[in-house]
């Protein structure tokens, strides 16, 4: 995300980045970061929702996890994609709640053991790419950390894309595979 910044040159001083709770939510502790709590009353989506409206020309992204961007705050996920608002959002997914032990979420994929489904989650995981643009996101995109220059080129096309754009980065390139 650094690199990508500094590679498209734009001003850290017009950019927001958000997140949530959570171990992908701290990631980015830059001093034009802020921190807000999970997506329930004063959501990461809210908050840089708000910030957009509030200075249009500011370039706001959002950076978390996927229990706290596609569960605790899935209702605020495709109401932004549906809306179009000009957001980045890199959503990190290691397929788990991280920060509080491993629980089952809704990209955990099915039969997976967590701390929360000993004998293997029973339902079938989000494909939140194939979600987001159902509900109206212009860019959407998914890759693997072991494909690091593929995701430095999506995070500058998702930063200069206007409206939605999401992209959805995996910490653990074996769970792509146990998905697909
Ligand atoms: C309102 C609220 N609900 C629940 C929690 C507990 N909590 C803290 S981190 C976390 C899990 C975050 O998971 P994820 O967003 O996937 O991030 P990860 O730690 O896996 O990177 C939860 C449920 C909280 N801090 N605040």
């Amino acid at each position: 995300m650094l690199r990508a910044v500094v590679d498209l040159k734009l001003d850290w001083k017009n950019m927001l980045i958000t997140g949530g709770i959570g171990c992908a939510g701290s990631a980015l502790a830059t001093s034009y970061q802020v921190d807000v709590i999970h997506p329930r009353m004063v959501a990461p989506w809210r908050f840089a929702t708000g910030a957009k409206l509030f200075n249009p020309n500011l370039t706001v992204a959002v950076m978390s996890g996927d229990g706290d961007l596609a569960d605790i705050g899935g209702n605020h996920l495709i109401h932004a994609a549906r809306r179009n608002i000009d957001l980045t959002v890199i959503l990190v997914n290691n397929m788990c709640y991280g920060m509080t032990g491993g629980q089952v979420c809704s990209t955990t994929p099915k039969g997976s053991k967590t701390m929360t489904t000993r004998s293997g989650n029973p339902y079938n995981p989000f494909d939140l790419t194939r979600l987001v643009t159902a509900a109206g996101a212009v860019y959407a995109a998914r890759y693997s950390v072991a494909q690091p220059i593929s995701i430095l080129n999506s995070m500058k096309k998702a930063l200069t894309t206007e409206g939605f754009a999401s992209l959805k980065c995996f910490r653990c390139a074996l769970f792509i595979w146990q998905e697909k």
